[in-house]
C-alpha cells in the first residue's frame, strides 16, 4: 500500500456500539505495551498520529484510522494492563472481544507479542479466542530492536511454542524505531485485503522497476 491518506476517523469508546463501517479492517490486538500504536503510526509514516506512551493502558478506545480511503487500521485497547482495575479489566475485555465478534468488516487480525518474552497466559488466551472467532492470527514480534539479530530465530521459536500456533502462522518482527519488518507487514496486508501488488514484468508486460514506488 502506498500511504497516501491517513485520518483517525472512528473513535469508539466502553459504551459505544461497534461501528458498522464501508471499508475492509484489519485489527491489531496484544498486551498494554506491546507497540500496537506505534506499528500503526509506522505502517501510516506518521509519527504521533496514533497516541503511544511509555506507560501501558495508553489506548482506551477503539480507534480506527482510514487509509486512503479504502480501508482501516484498527487499534486496540491493549490487554493485561496491571494498574487497571478489575471492573475495568472487564469492560476492556468485553470490548475487545465484542470488537472481534461483530466486526462484519474485519478482515485479519495481527496480535503482537514482544519479541523478547516468553507469550503471557493473556497472549495465549487472545490467540485462542481469536481463532475461535474464526481467524488466522498474524502475529507481530515487536520491539525487535532490543534483541541482538542472532537472537530473532531463537525467539521467533519461542513465540510459536508459547502461543502454539497453527502450523504455517506467521510470525513478523518489527521494531518501530528502525521501521524493519515494515514492508513485509504492508505486503501480507495488501495481500490478505485483495489489494494485490504489480504483477512482475513477466507477467504484465510493463518494465520492470514501474510500480514499485515507496511505500
Ligand atoms: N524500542 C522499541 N520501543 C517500542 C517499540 N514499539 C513500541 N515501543 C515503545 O513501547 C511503548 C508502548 O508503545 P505503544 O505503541 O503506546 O503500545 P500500545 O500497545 O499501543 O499500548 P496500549 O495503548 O497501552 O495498549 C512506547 O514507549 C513505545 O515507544 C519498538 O519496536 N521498539
Ligand atoms: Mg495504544
Amino acid at each position: 500500500m502506498v500511504v497516501k491518506s491517513v485520518e483517525l476517523e472512528i473513535v469508539c469508546g466502553v459504551t459505544s456500539k461497534i461501528p458498522v463501517t464501508d471499508k475492509p479492517e484489519i485489527a491489531f490486538a496484544g498486551k498494554s505495551n506491546v507497540g500496537k500504536s506505534s506499528l500503526i503510526n509506522g505502517l501510516m509514516n506518521r509519527k504521533s498520529l496514533a497516541r503511544t506512551s511509555s506507560q501501558p493502558g495508553k489506548t482506551q478506545t477503539i480507534n480506527y484510522y482510514n487509509i486512503n480511503n479504502c480501508m482501516y487500521l484498527v487499534d486496540l485497547p491493549g490487554y493485561g494492563y496491571a494498574k487497571a482495575t478489575v471492573s475495568e479489566k472487564e469492560k476492556w475485555g468485553r470490548m475487545i472481544e465484542n470488537y472481534l465478534h461483530v466486526s462484519a468488516q474485519l478482515k485479519a487480525v495481527f496480535l503482537l507479542v514482544d519479541i523478547r518474552h516468553e507469550p503471557s497466559v493473556n497472549d495465549k488466551q487472545m490467540y485462542e479466542w481469536v481463532v475461535y472467532q474464526g481467524y488466522d492470527p498474524i502475529i507481530i514480534a515487536t520491539k525487535l530492536d532490543k534483541i541482538k539479530r542472532s537472537q530473532v530465530q531463537k525467539h521467533v521459536k519461542m513465540i510459536k511454542e508459547g502461543l502454539c500456533v497453527k502450523p504455517r502462522t506467521m510470525v513478523l518482527p518489527y521494531s518501530a524505531q528502525t521501521k524493519q519488518g515494515r514492508e513485509e507487514i504492508w505486503n501480507l496486508a495488501d495481500e490478505l485485503l485483495g489489494f494485490a501488488q504489480p504483477l512482475p514484468q513477466a507477467l504484465d508486460g510493463r518494465p520492470q522497476g514501474e510500480g514499485n514506488e515507496k511505500k
